[in-house]
């Protein structure tokens, strides 16, 4: 039940290429539903090199960033907003941390996951990055 609409919220996910070529799409979403979060938007996209960066920007400039920008415009993604209780946080802590050799067993990447830049999936980690980031796949998505 929930008591307080003011704690509901949104947060922007997407599954990795590597993670989709290993047909882990169902078993990640399938996670994240059983949680009690529902999806609002859902769509498969490869994206640009433009949008990469964009996602990303945050880490231009560091050594890791052009092979994540070509890393994850390698195939297909499958994005998603998802709504629910405290969103933004409930989905990173069930994702766990970056590199999966150090994410708890039962979280998303610590279960599925042992490369750091192929780590399964990318979520929002604030509301401010939620807004930013959502807007690149799905600008057609209202802000709430
Ligand atoms: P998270 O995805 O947990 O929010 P960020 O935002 O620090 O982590 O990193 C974004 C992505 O950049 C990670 N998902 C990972 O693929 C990659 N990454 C982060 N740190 C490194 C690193 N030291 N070397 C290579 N790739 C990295």
């Amino acid at each position: 039940m929930v008591r307080n609409r003011s704690e509901m919220g949104r947060t922007f996910f997407f599954i990795k290429p590597g993670a989709v070529k290993r047909q882990l799409v169902g078993e990640v979403i399938s996670r994240i539903e059983k949680k009690g979060l529902k999806i609002v938007a859902l769509k498969m996209v490869e994206l640009t090199q433009k949008e990469a960066e964009e996602l990303y920007s945050v880490h231009k400039g560091k050594k890791f960033f052009k092979e994540l920008v070509n890393y994850v415009t390698s195939g297909p993604i499958v994005a998603a907003i998802v709504e629910g209780r405290d969103a933004v946080n409930v989905v990173r802590r069930m994702i766990g941390a970056t590199d999966p050799v150090k994410a708890q067993p039962g979280t998303i990447r610590g279960d599925l996951g042992l490369d750091l830049t192929d780590n399964v999936i990318h979520a929002s980690d604030s509301k401010e990055n939620y807004l930013r980031e959502k807007k690149i796949i799905f600008p057609e998505v209202g802000e709430s």
